[in-house]
């Protein structure tokens, strides 16, 4: 049978390993013979993006933009997968009605870590920064730029406990027990 079109969102603050869990599990897959395709900000906020800064309407067009590629590539049967702070619900849930809207798959992961775990991997200084007011609005430190916690997530993972593996295997153990990969 065709493999379905699917869009796996990773939402959770900076340095919660986003990215990082994106990357292995797009290598998963790939092992597997299934296309997959991720999205994050290396290849979108420095293209597709780029006219876009930090405001919550920044931030909401961001997730709009690419709620609609991720959308593009799941209605190709690949599996897209997009790591964003994505931090509103209101964004979150537009992505997954334009998802959903058009009959395709939408499964949020919470990648969660405290935020003092994040503040000191800080892999490239942002908090820092930000804590220093060089970086205005930044996410989780500044009040003015919260982190909406995902009240339902169908994938829930705290990577101050999950290693990467663990994580990969617990979003494709998700999919099989769905019954959607
Ligand atoms: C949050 C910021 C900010 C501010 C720059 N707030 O850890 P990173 O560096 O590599 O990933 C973060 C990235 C966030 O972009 P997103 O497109 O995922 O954000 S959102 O979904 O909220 O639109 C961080 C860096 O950009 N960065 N300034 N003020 N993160």
């Amino acid at each position: 049978r065709r493999q379905p079109g699917l869009t796996v969102w990773l939402t959770g603050l900076s340095a919660s390993g986003k990215s990082t869990i994106a990357t292995a599990l797009e290598q998963h897959l790939l092992h597997n013979n299934l296309a997959a395709y991720r999205l994050d900000g290396d290849n979108i906020r420095f293209g597709l993006n780029k006219d876009l800064a930090f405001s919550p309407a920044d931030r909401a067009e961001n997730i709009r933009r690419i709620a609609e590629v991720a959308k593009l590539f799941a209605d190709s049967a690949t599996v897209a997968i997009a790591a964003f702070i994505s931090p509103y619900a209101a964004d979150r849930k537009l992505a997954r009605e334009l998802h959903e809207s058009a009959g395709l798959v939408f499964v949020e992961v919470h990648v969660d870590v405290p935020i003092d775990v994040a503040e000191e991997r800080d892999p490239k200084g942002l908090y820092k920064k930000a804590k220093a007011g060089i970086i205005k609005d930044f996410t989780g430190v500044s009040p003015d730029a919260p982190y909406e916690v995902p009240v339902n997530p169908e994938v829930y993972i705290d990577t101050s406990k999950e290693s990467v593996e663990e994580a990969v295997a617990k979003i494709v153990r998700y999919l099989a027990d769905k019954g959607i990969l």
